[in-house]
C-alpha cells in the first residue's frame, strides 16, 4: 500500500466533521431507498430521454439544487431511469453490516457489504447531479469501512472522506460530473481483503439525455471468493488471504453467491424484449470476459463509458470496472451468463441464466430447443503444484539472521510487506481502529504479546498507550523466522524499548 494513502486514511479519522453539507429545499420526488425486493427484477424498465434539450441546462448553484432521496435497489434489479431535465442534490444512504450469507448450497461465509447484500445498493443519477451519502458502519462491526466512488473526482473517490469506524456515521458529497457506469468498492486496509470480503457496486450516471429505453433492465456485478476450503466444502468459511494474493479464487460468482440469478432465481424475460444488462466487476483480482451464451450484444457501452461497440460477442469487464449491453431477445430460451474464461463458469460459479418465454421463430434458430440448461459442474480442483522455482524456495526456507542486526535489518522488509497496511509506515497506527506499535505500552510490557498477536490473530478488548481498541487483527501467515525478525525490528524501532524475539520463542508461542 502506498505511504500516502495511509497518511490520508490516518487524516481522515479527525476530518469527519469538515465533511458536512448545506442543504435547502427539500422536494423529495422518489420511493426509499433499498425497499423494493429482488424478486421484481423482471419489472419494466422504460427510460424515456429527458425532455429537455441538454445543451440548454443552466448551471445551478449547488446550494440551490433541489434536494431528492435517491432510488436505490439491490441486485438483479436496477433503479429506474432518473428522467429529469435537470440536476439535483440526490441523498442516499449506506449502512455497512459485516453478515454470515450463503455462498453456495451448504456453504457459508462471512460477507462484509453495504447494506446487507452483495453487490451493494445500485444508485442511479444523472449527469451533474451531486450525490451526497450517508455512510453509517454499524456498532457490531469488526473494522472500519470507506468508501471509494469511482464516479466521483477528488482524492480516494471518498475513501479519506467517509473512513468510518464501527458505530459512526459520516457524510460526504461529490458531484458527477462525468456521464457513465462505475464501480465503488469499500478501500480501508487491507484494500484487497474487504473488496474480496464482497465490498462493491455499481453507480450509473446517465448522460443528461437518458439512456435510450429498453424493456428490462438487471443490475449484476462478478465477483471473486477465496476461502480456507475447497469449492463447495461445506461449512463456516473463513477468508483465506495467501489464496487471495495468488489471485487463484475457490469461487467466482455474480451476485456474491453460486446461483443467485440461475435455475429458480433465473432473470425472466420475453421474446422481444430488449434486455440491458448492467455488469459490474468488483474482482478483487479477476478480469471478466462477459459473454452471454446463445446472443449477440447489439450495443456495448465500453467500459461503461461513452463508446459505443456493435455486435459485440463477449466484452471485457476489468477489475474495477464496468460494461453496459444491450440486446433483444428473438428465440425463447435459457441464455447463460458466464465468465467466458470459462472454467470459472462451471468450476467456480460465475454461471447466470436469462429464461426467456414467447414464440418460437424457426427462421431465426430452427432448434430443438432443449430446456437443457449448463450447471455448474462444481468441485474444481484446488491444488496448484508449485513450480519448481517455487519448490526450490520454500525448501531453502526463510533467510536466517545471524545476530540481532541481521533480524532487525530483515524483519524491516517483513514490517513494510505484512504490517504497515494497517499500523502504518512509522508504527503510528489510525486511532480507533489499529493501534500503535510506535512506543506501545501493551508490547513493550510483554513483547510475547507481539508474537500472539501474529501467529494466532488478536481480537477483544485491549488498552494502548491509554486507548482501547476493540477489533480484530488478522493472524499474519510468516514463519516463525519471519515473526522474530519484524517483531525484533519493532522492537527496535519507534521509540520501543528494545530486546530480541528468537525463532524459538515463536515456536514456543504457537502452542
Ligand atoms: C489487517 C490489519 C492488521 C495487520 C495487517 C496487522 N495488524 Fe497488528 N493489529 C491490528 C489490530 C486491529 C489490532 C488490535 C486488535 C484488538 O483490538 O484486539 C492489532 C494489534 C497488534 C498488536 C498489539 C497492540 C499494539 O499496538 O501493540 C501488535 C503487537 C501487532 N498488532 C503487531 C502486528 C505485526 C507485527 C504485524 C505484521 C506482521 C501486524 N500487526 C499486522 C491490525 C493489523
Ligand atoms: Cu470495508
Amino acid at each position: 500500500m502506498k505511504l500516502h494513502t495511509i497518511a490520508a486514511l490516518c487524516a481522515s479519522v479527525f476530518a469527519l466533521a469538515a465533511c458536512q453539507q448545506p442543504q435547502t429545499s427539500a422536494s423529495k420526488q422518489s420511493a426509499p431507498a433499498n425497499t423494493a425486493p429482488a424478486s421484481d427484477a423482471a419489472a419494466t424498465a422504460s427510460s424515456s430521454p429527458a425532455p429537455a434539450a441538454a445543451s440548454a441546462e443552466a448551471e445551478v448553484a449547488a446550494a440551490d439544487l433541489p434536494v431528492i432521496e435517491g432510488v436505490t435497489t439491490f441486485a438483479p434489479e436496477a433503479p429506474p431511469p432518473v428522467n429529469r431535465n435537470h440536476a439535483a442534490r440526490v441523498k442516499v444512504k449506506f449502512e455497512v453490516q459485516e453478515k454470515v450469507m450463503r455462498m453456495a448450497d451448504g456453504v457459508e461465509y462471512k460477507f462484509w457489504t453495504f447494506g446487507g447484500h452483495v453487490p451493494g445498493p445500485m444508485i442511479r443519477v444523472r449527469e451533474g447531479d451531486t450525490v451526497e451519502l450517508e455512510f453509517a458502519n454499524r456498532s457490531d462491526s469488526t473494522v472500519p469501512h470507506n468508501i471509494d466512488f469511482h464516479a466521483a473526482t477528488g482524492p480516494g473517490g471518498g475513501a479519506e472522506a467517509s473512513f468510518t469506524a464501527p458505530g459512526h456515521v459520516s457524510t460526504f458529497s461529490f458531484k458527477a460530473l462525468q456521464p457513465g457506469l462505475y464501480i465503488y468498492h469499500c478501500a480501508t486496509a487491507p484494500v484487497g481483503m474487504h473488496m474480496a470480503n464482497g465490498m462493491y457496486g455499481l453507480i450509473l450516471v446517465e448522460p443528461k439525455e437518458g439512456l435510450p429505453p429498453v424493456d428490462k433492465e438487471f443490475y449484476v456485478v462478478q465477483g471473486d471468493f477465496y476461502t480456507k476450503g475447497k469449492y463447495g466444502e461445506a461449512g463456516l468459511q473463513p477468508f483465506d488471504m495467501e489464496k487471495a494474493i495468488r489471485e487463484q479464487p475457490d469461487y467466482v460468482v455474480f451476485n456474491g453467491s453460486v446461483g443467485s440469478i440461475a435455475g429458480d432465481n433465473a432473470l425472466k424475460a420475453n421474446v422481444g424484449d430488449k434486455v440491458r444488462i448492467f455488469i459490474g466487476n468488483g474482482g478483487p483480482n479477476l478480469v471478466s470476459s462477459f459473454h452471454v451464451i446463445g446472443e449477440i450484444f447489439d450495443e456495448v457501452r465500453v467500459e461503461g463509458g461513452t463508446l459505443i461497440n456493435k455486435n459485440v460477442q463477449t466484452t471485457l469487464v476489468p477489475a474495477g470496472g464496468a460494461a453496459i449491453v444491450d440486446f433483444k431477445i428473438d428465440v425463447p430460451g435459457v441464455y447463460n451468463l458466464v465468465d467466458h474464461s470459462i472454467f470459472r463458469a462451471f468450476n467456480k460459479g460465475a454461471l447466470g441464466q436469462i429464461r426467456a418465454t414467447g414464440p418460437e421463430n424457426k427462421e431465426i434458430f430452427s432448434g430443438r430447443i432443449t430446456e437443457g440448461i449448463y450447471q455448474g459442474e462444481g468441485g474444481a480442483v484446488q491444488t496448484v503444484p508449485l513450480t519448481a522455482s517455487e519448490t526450490a524456495k520454500a525448501a531453502a526456507g526463510a533467510p536466517t539472521a545471524a545476530s540481532k542486526d541481521d533480524r532487525i535489518r530483515l524483519g524491516e522488509a517483513i514490517f513494510k510487506a505484512n504490517c504497515i497496511a494497517c499500523h502504518g509506515a512509522e508504527g503510528k497506527g489510525v486511532e480507533g481502529a489499529f493501534p500503535p506499535l510506535a512506543g506501545s505500552d501493551y508490547l513493550n510490557a510483554d513483547p510475547k504479546r507481539g508474537i500472539q498477536a501474529v501467529v494466532k490473530g488478536l481480537s477483544g478488548e485491549i488498552s494502548v498507550n491509554g486507548k482501547t481498541y476493540n477489533s480484530v487483527m488478522p493472524a499474519v501467515n510468516l514463519k516463525d523466522e519471519d515473526v522474530a525478525n519484524v517483531l525484533t525490528f519493532i522492537l527496535n524501532s519507534f521509540g520501543n524499548k528494545g530486546g530480541e524475539v528468537k525463532p524459538e520463542d515463536v515456536a514456543a508461542g504457537r502452542k
